[in-house]
């Protein structure tokens, strides 16, 4: 076994209100179906499954700015969840949070922020709109403002999101795989001086020079763990046709076995499956599956898993 990804945590968090489309809070159901947890025991990890968490509902929530919705149900929520992820990690696990949108990352990042992670944050969209600059109201939007230390002086304090403490800093953060970014979240980027690979780069590059420089810029000579934060939208539509914020373009599966090779993960969030805005069961099938595919290859490899096999049989 490799001992970096020996003993693996799954959290399921059918989380929905950090946007407006009904049904990504069946993303866990759909990557539980499609096998999540009978793939990764086949790696030969040890696996600790802590069941779809639920959530305390806050009632009559009025608009941020008259913007942004359920931002007490977010903050709280995302307390709740950080938690979770914090007893993982602390408990020897790495910690696979399968979603749900993008928001939850706020909590899941914010639980893995005392082992130090680098964050590699892969999605089609930066996600780094501060509540004064989104034009969504979306708080799926929004998660990596609340995160980065640099930020801060740009973010008002929203109730419910009191508990955060800003926990990146943008020489640890690298995006790979954009394809849409508001002009806002380009102006941080570049005048934070946050590392970028859109998926044009990757196209011109390719995936695995990106992924050299990636860790290189994160990783250098320092060995520390690292957060994935992984959203299906990454993928061209056609093989992941069941998410919210679809766009033309997509990422190859190599991205997996590169993060595998550095063995330095140690939390990873799949989110934004959708099962409900698929046109038909094989499209929400596929999605699912292709989130499994995800998870399950950047534990183990594509190739086969960790268990050991030394013998090939004989005929008689
Ligand atoms: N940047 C837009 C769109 C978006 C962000 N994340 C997703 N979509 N999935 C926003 O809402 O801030």
């Amino acid at each position: 076994l490799e001992k970096s990804f020996c003993s693996m945590a799954v959290i399921g968090a059918p989380f929905s209100q950090g946007q407006k489309r009904k049904g990504v809070e069946y993303g866990p159901a759909a990557i539980r179906e499609a096998g999540v947890m009978k793939r990764l025991s086949n790696l030969g990890c040890g696996l600790k499954d802590f069941g779809d968490l639920s959530f305390t509902p806050v009632p009559k929530e009025d608009l941020y700015n008259n913007l942004i919705a359920n931002r007490r149900s977010v903050g709280l929520t995302n307390q709740e969840r950080s938690e979770v992820v914090s007893r993982a990690v602390s408990g020897g696990y790495s910690c696979v949070t399968v979603a749900g949108d993008h928001s939850l990352a706020i909590g899941t990042i914010s639980g893995h922020a005392r082992h130090c992670p680098d964050l590699i944050w892969v999605n089609t969209h930066a996600d780094i709109n501060a509540p004064l600059t989104t034009s969504s109201g979306c708080l799926h939007g929004q998660p990596v403002s609340f995160l980065l230390r640099e930020l801060q002086d740009k973010v008002p304090q929203l109730p419910g999101f009191s508990w955060i403490k800003p926990c990146i800093s943008s020489p640890s953060l690298v995006y790979i795989g954009l394809k849409e970014m508001d002009p806002p979240e380009h102006f941080i980027l570049k005048n934070y001086d946050i590392q970028y690979f859109s998926i044009r780069d990757i196209d011109r590059l390719g995936i695995q020079k990106v992924m050299e420089q990636t860790f290189n810029l994160l990783i250098g000579k320092r060995q520390r763990p690292s957060h994935l934060s992984f959203d299906i939208d990454v993928f061209d539509p056609t093989l992941a046709p069941a998410t919210g914020t679809p766009v033309v373009g997509g990422l190859s599966m190599c991205i997996t076995e590169e993060i595998h090779n550095t063995e330095l993960l140690s939390a990873l969030d799949l989110v934004e499956v959708n099962p409900q805005l698929a046109a038909s069961d094989e499209e929400a099938k596929a999605t699912a599956g292709l989130a499994v595919d995800v998870i399950a290859s950047i534990f183990g490899t594509r190739e086969g898993g960790h268990n050991v096999y030394d013998q090939l049989p004989t005929p008689s």
